[in-house]
């Protein structure tokens, strides 16, 4: 639907790397409505909450530490099909194995050091969405939407 919401994260990498603009700009310019966004150092305790489910795999430990290693950029992009086009647009888990074009594809290498996030499915973007913005969101009307759907 045209109000499905998913979290989109930028992580500590991509922060590093100057990459925060260029992947800001590509969910903007494909016309979803930026409706949350902070820079936050993410404690080892809160980023095992948002990867509980991988809890128990090998790269687990590795993942965390990586995660905790320097501030995310974290949002929450609105609009049509939200969840399963981010994550076209961030590429395979495995940017080697992502394509040109995908933001994983054009500027990582390595599973461990993929730069992104983006939700999986509606139902875990909105448990991430409270998990990372607890203080809500802030309501608005984007007045592109009506260039930008029927
Ligand atoms: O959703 P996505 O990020 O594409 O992959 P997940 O299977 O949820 O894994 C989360 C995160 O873990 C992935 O982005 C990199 C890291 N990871 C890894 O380091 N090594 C793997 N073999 C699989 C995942
Ligand atoms: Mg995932």
């Amino acid at each position: 639907s045209v109000s499905e919401r998913t979290y989109i994260m930028i992580k500590p990498d991509g922060v590093q790397r100057g990459l925060v603009g260029e992947i800001i700009k590509r969910f903007e310019t494909r016309g979803f409505k930026l409706i949350a966004l902070k820079l936050v150092h993410a404690t080892p305790e809160h980023l095992e909450k948002h990867y509980a489910d991988l809890k128990g795999k090998g790269f687990f430990p590795g993942l965390i530490k990586y995660m905790a290693s320097g501030p995310v950029v974290a949002m929450v992009w609105q609009g049509l099909d939200a969840v399963k086009t981010g994550r076209v647009m961030l590429g395979a888990t495995n940017p080697l194995a992502s394509s040109p074009g995908t933001i994983r594809g054009d500027y990582a290498l390595s599973v461990g050091r993929n730069i992104c996030h983006g939700s999986d499915s509606v139902e875990n973007a909105e448990k991430e969405i409270s998990l990372w913005f607890p203080e809500g969101i802030v309501q608005y009307t984007h007045n592109q939407a009506i260039w930008v759907f029927e």
